[in-house]
């Protein structure tokens, strides 16, 4: 199959990321023709410093081979650096009511996260987003949750497209895991852990070993003291539970036995080795990976020339198909 997904430069990486869709790239690189993308121009919707963009880039570029994305296995590159992705982008939206675009939750979210700046880049995301995938005939899609909607839109426009212009796109499916697809901010385990919020709300894959015992320790819980899995009782433990159980392999019944009797504080500081643990490698390679700007430069350059002789040869029969040449 050929995979196809992104994610944004916009901050450091955090566990849900992780959990929620580079886990499963990682998995998917073994058997499939994966091309993973750098979305910068998804990131200029928000605010953001045009001076730090490039360095943001590379750590995300970074912390995703750091995270297991193997360059000799998979496509990675930028999206801004193959200009066919903002071509179809500009196409899709000649065939896509504004309506549902109106009704996305990221779009809603994200315009009151932001009220100061709400561009109609925000509202077209997830067109772009669907020229992302289609450019590359995507067939399938591995996302978090929050994404859900967005891989419905692009499902909808490729037959949409398909049904006006001929046959040309498969619909791609939405590869959302179980478990992990949402992983809960520390502070308000009733929002989804994101990197635009405070700092103590996420662990980023790089933290040191303090910070993710100092953050793990204050995040939030809930009444009552037994650690159990309850999402509408207990989202704060079962959200750390969630991710314990992601990480060490064991399900969360197995946890729940493993601490019963024993207090959310005893809880925590195991939770907190383990991720520690579990993200030791990460640190290491990420650190080795920072040295290495020519190397990281290469990959991407390499991971844009072969992005881009799929994306041309897409183009031309779209262009074809819509009456443009
Ligand atoms: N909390 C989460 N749990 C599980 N999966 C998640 N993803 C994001 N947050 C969680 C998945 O990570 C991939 C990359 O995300 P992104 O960088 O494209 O943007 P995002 O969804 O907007 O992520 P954030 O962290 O919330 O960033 P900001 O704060 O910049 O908006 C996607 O597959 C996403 O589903």
């Amino acid at each position: 199959m050929r995979i196809f997904s992104g994610i944004q430069p916009t901050n450091q990486l955090h566990i849900g990321n992780y959990l929620g869709a580079i886990k499963q790239w990682v998995q998917l690189q073994k058997d499939n023709e994966c091309i993973y993308c750098i979305v910068d121009l998804h990131a200029l919707t928000i605010p953001y410093d045009p001076k730090t963009l490039q360095q943001k880039i590379k750590e995300t570029s970074i912390a995703i081979m750091a995270a297991g994305i193997d360059p000799e296995k998979s496509i990675i590159f930028v999206q801004s650096q193959v200009k066919e992705h903002a071509e179809l982008g500009w196409l899709f939206n000649t065939i896509t009511p504004i309506g549902e675009l109106e009704r996305m939750t990221q779009y809603k979210d994200k315009s009151k996260k932001f009220k100061e700046n709400i561009n109609a880049g925000l509202l077209d995301y997830p067109v772009l987003q669907t020229a992302d995938v289609l450019l590359y005939k995507g067939e399938a899609v591995p996302v978090g949750k929050d994404q859900e909607q967005h891989i419905e839109l692009m499902r909808t426009l490729a037959r949409k497209f398909n049904q006006k212009f001929g046959q040309t796109f498969k619909e791609p499916a939405s590869m959302i895991l179980k478990e992990g697809a949402k992983i809960m901010s520390l502070v308000d385990p009733k929002k989804k852990m994101s990197k635009s919020d405070e700092a103590k709300s996420c662990i980023f894959l790089f933290d040191s070993p303090e910070d993710i015992t100092k953050k793990i320790m204050s995040a939030t819980t809930d009444s009552g003291k037994e650690v159990k899995y309850n999402l509408t009782k207990k989202p704060g433990i079962s959200n750390l539970l969630m991710i314990y159980s992601l990480l060490s392999g064991k399900t969360t019944q197995d946890l729940e036995k493993e601490f019963v009797g024993k207090n959310y504080g005893e809880f925590k500081k195991s939770l907190a080795q383990v991720v520690v643990q579990y993200l030791e490698p990460f640190r290491r390679k990420q650190k080795e990976l920072m040295t290495r700007e020519v190397y990281v430069q290469e990959i991407l350059k390499q991971g844009q020339h072969k992005a881009q002789v799929i994306a041309q040869e897409t183009m031309r029969e779209v262009r074809e198909k819509m009456g443009l040449i």
